[in-house]
């Protein structure tokens, strides 16, 4: 029997990664995708194939984690096997300025989904996994952060997170539902989001080497995080629906890096050395050759309140689903490199913060 998979945030950096593992284990693909006045499925474009054809097994549905009815007639219609929530306002400082759209949507998105496996009738037959988050951990607690680490959220999104959270907890315990919370530290790719700091770094570097921008300007250098890569981490997800109880596991590589490390690295993957000088707002980064000033401190990014440092433990996940981080960082951030060089290359560039 094919398996039929329903994945919500189709259309983001894991949702694209998933459908397409998905597809090659031979699931049936619904993704539900947004109303957007400009194209937003480029991500999943190679993916889609036009339905008329035969063995069509991607599809595309219109959906909204705000709108109860529709994700009730969503469900109702695909009736999956597996139920991927990963839709979500997912950008950490975004959720400062609009905080209550952010809980909206990834709180009550989140129940939403749930309730609506509920009033169908299909907690019985459904998986349903839940895009948790390293930064519940926030204020961390304990290093490195494990599933029974506490948390302290620092942000609307790591709040609204929290919710989402215990309420797939809470349907797990009330309802026997096999719903699972991935608490999976930051993992990036080529097509990760342009503002995330990795891609924003990664994508100044490719025009600045082009001779398209001339400074990058960022904000916290020191935070730290455990970076790894979104393939990598979508097959966790797979695994954590696949064993053969509902349990809730952190995925990450166990190590850390800086911002400032990140930014050297992703310079010296241009064949730029990068030399700090100052302090504070007043930092900056220096080609080491011709001393021209690359890299500066805009106040403007740094938040309200910041998650310093995070670092996961991965253990739980590699004893009991066998996962480990496979993609290394160093390989991660060349590759990310590479890939903007030739998109901009080829695309030019425009400013995006
Ligand atoms: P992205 O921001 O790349 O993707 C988010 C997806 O959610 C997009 O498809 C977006 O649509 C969709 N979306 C946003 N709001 C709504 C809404 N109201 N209704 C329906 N869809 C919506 O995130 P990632 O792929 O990086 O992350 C996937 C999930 O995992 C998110 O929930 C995120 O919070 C969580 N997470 C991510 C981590 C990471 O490091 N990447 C780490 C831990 C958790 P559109 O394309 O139209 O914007
Ligand atoms: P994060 O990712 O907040 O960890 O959330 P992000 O890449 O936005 O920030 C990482 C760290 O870098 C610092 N930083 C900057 N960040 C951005 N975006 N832009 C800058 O210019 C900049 N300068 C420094 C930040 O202060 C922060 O400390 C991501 C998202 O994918 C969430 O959805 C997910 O839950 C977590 O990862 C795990």
């Amino acid at each position: 029997m094919t398996k039929r998979a329903l994945v919500t945030g189709a259309t983001g950096q894991d949702g694209a990664y998933l459908c397409e593992f998905l597809l090659d284990k031979g699931y049936e693909v619904h993704g539900v995708k947004r109303r957007s006045s400009s194209f937003n499925t480029e991500r999943v474009d190679h993916l889609y194939r036009d339905p008329h054809e035969a063995d069509t097994r991607f599809f595309l549905h219109y959906g909204d984690l705000t709108d109860a009815t529709n994700l009730i007639r969503l469900v109702q219609q695909v009736q999956p096997d597996e139920i991927y929530n990963l839709a979500a306002q997912s950008h950490v400082q975004v959720s400062f300025d609009t905080p209550e759209y952010t809980a909206n949507a990834d709180a009550l998105g989140t129940l939403r989904l749930l309730e609506a496996i509920r009033i169908l009738g299909l907690a019985d037959t459904v998986r349903f996994y839940q895009a948790s988050t390293s930064e519940l951990y926030g204020k961390v607690q304990e290093t490195p952060q494990r599933e029974t680490t506490p948390f302290y959220p620092r942000s609307p999104y790591a709040a609204a997170k929290l919710y989402a959270y215990w309420i797939t907890v809470n349907y797990r315990e009330a309802y026997d539902l096999f719903a699972v919370n991935g608490i999976l530290f930051n993992h990036e790719s080529p097509i990760r989001g342009e503002t995330f700091v990795t891609r924003k770094i990664t994508r100044a570097v490719a025009a600045i080497t082009l001779g398209l921008q001339s400074t990058l300007y960022l904000g916290n250098l020191d935070a730290k995080r455990d970076w790894g890569h979104a393939k990598d981490y979508v097959r966790g997800m797979w695994l954590m629906l696949q064993h053969h109880r509902p349990e809730d596991f952190v995925l990450a590589t166990g190590e850390c890096h800086s911002v400032r490390d990140l930014v050297e690295l992703a310079f010296a993957a241009a064949d730029r050395r990068l030399v700090w000088h100052g302090a504070g707002v007043d930092e900056v980064g220096r080609d080491a050759d011709t001393g021209e000033v690359l890299v500066r401190i805009d106040p403007r990014y740094f938040r309200p309140t910041e998650v310093d440092l995070l670092l996961g433990d991965p253990s739980k996940a590699r004893e009991r689903l066998g996962w480990r981080a496979e993609i290394g960082f160093e390989d991660m951030v060349r590759d990310m490199v590479a890939h903007d060089r030739r998109v901009l290359s080829a695309n030019g560039f425009h400013h995006n913060d």
